[in-house]
């Protein structure tokens, strides 16, 4: 299905307003607000192939229908998020889940619904059919270099998929780790994937980056070994300029404080990007912004002061994507929500009045600082989000606009009801 300007249109009239009314309020407190509604309306966040179909947990899934069939489906399903909210131009391939088998069709049809490609990713983690060896006791740290080898080449020919997709990056996040004391000599397995990783480095082309996430646990639950971001900021260093650490939101222990590990990596130009999400617990995959949209809000802070401290373009220099999974919601306004969560953070994070903020941690008044990052915090800044969608063509509220225009069922009537394996 696609989704036509009139129809956004029609929707954006019955709000307008209101809406008029409440962004002209907002903004009057804004003194900077052209620059703020610009870099709003340059902000776009990657959507993952993996996350537009209903995921599972090691219990069950519950397809929630009309669900993407192929990727020619998917591509169409970011395209209508797009379309809703022009905030997410771009979407990210996990090989072999999604072969792009004639890349030039599929650019082509991305293309169409104003989409790029993001970051490829390779998958290790799972054993495919036609696979000679098992990745049972992983990959790229394997003890056996037979085993190395295979997954080395997974990661080559992934690179070669997204050469031909225009990607600029590969994501590689891998599960490699041990379940039980004694089973892994960690010097070695660190060695290993060091070594892995160089062969990957060297088939990079010129203008490519090598991202490398990390994970502290599952699916291995006694150690992994790209376990934090010391680690991966350690094999970052050493392979070159080329590689950096993605932090995926989800992928520290409770209490982590992520901003400042973000702050640290961006300081020494090794933040490559995000993977955003929201946890409770652990790897949770939960929709952005809905458990602790202040740590969200916090995040944001250092990432403008220290993009602004190097002189960094927000939208381009680092890879903005959300790695989520839905079990019970519908991926497509989950998606929404959560491109609507990060943007919003992103917002309020404009709004900090950086010049009293370094005045207040200068003359240690902590009262002070707390409450500049509070005022932006609290600021409803939810009109300028709304106002840079409208001024881009997209909607004012994506989440009402998908039901009015009956974007599920819709699609359940192309797709149909049944169960379709997203690969997760
Ligand atoms: C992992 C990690 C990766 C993602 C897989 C599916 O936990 O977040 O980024 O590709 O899940
Ligand atoms: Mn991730
Ligand atoms: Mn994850």
């Amino acid at each position: 299905m696609r989704i036509e300007k009139y129809q956004i249109d029609e929707l954006n009239n019955q709000h307008f307003t209101t809406h008029k009314r409440q962004f002209e309020f907002v903004a009057e407190g804004v003194a900077h607000i052209d620059d703020v509604m610009k870099k709003l309306q340059a902000f776009n966040i990657a959507i993952p192939s993996w996350a537009l179909g209903t995921s599972g947990t090691r219990f069950g899934r519950f397809s929630g229908g009309g669900e993407p069939r192929s990727l020619e489906e998917k591509i169409e399903d970011a395209g209508l998020i797009h379309a809703l909210n022009r905030s997410s131009n771009s979407i990210s391939l996990h090989i072999p889940w999604d072969i792009p088998e004639n890349a030039a069709a599929i650019k082509t049809l991305a293309a169409q619904h104003g989409l790029h490609f993001d970051a490829v990713n390779s998958n290790t983690f799972q054993d495919q059919p036609d696979q000679k060896l098992s990745y049972k006791f992983g990959s790229l740290h394997h003890v056996d270099k037979a085993v190395r080898r295979q997954a080395i080449e997974h990661n080559i020919e992934v690179i070669k998929y997204g050469v031909q997709l225009g990607s600029k990056a590969l994501s590689v996040w891998l599960s490699d780790g041990s379940n039980f004391p004694g089973q892994l000599n960690f010097r070695r397995a660190f060695q290993n994937t060091f070594e892995s990783l160089q062969e990957i480095y060297e088939a990079l082309p010129g203008d490519w980056k090598v991202w490398i996430e990390y994970k502290p646990y599952e699916p291995n639950f006694y150690s992994t070994t790209i376990g934090d971001w010391g680690q991966s900021y350690l094999l970052a260093s050493k392979l070159g300029a080329k590689a950096a650490t993605l932090v995926d939101l989800g992928h520290h222990l409770q209490g982590a404080n992520i901003e400042q590990i973000v702050s640290l990596l961006l300081m020494e130009g090794k933040l490559a990007g995000f993977h955003f999400n929201d946890s409770k617990y652990g790897d949770d995959d939960l929709t952005v912004g809905c458990i602790n949209p202040y740590q969200l809000f916090l995040i944001f802070n250092e990432l403008v002061e220290g993009m602004d401290a190097r002189g960094m373009n927000h939208a381009t220099d680092i890879g903005w994507m959300i790695d989520a999974s839905h079990n019970v919601k519908d991926p497509v306004e989950d998606l929404l929500q959560s491109v609507q969560a990060i943007k919003i953070a992103y917002a309020q994070a404009l709004l900090v009045d950086k010049n009293a903020l370094l005045s207040a941690q200068n003359n240690n008044d902590v009262t002070l600082a707390q409450e500049i990052l509070q005022q932006a915090y609290h600021t409803d800044v939810r009109p300028l989000v709304a106002e840079a969608s409208l001024r881009s063509g997209g909607t004012l509220a994506p989440v009402e606009a998908c039901r009015k225009l009956k974007v599920r069922e819709r699609l359940i009537k192309e797709r149909g009801t049944g169960t379709v394996a997203t690969g997760l």
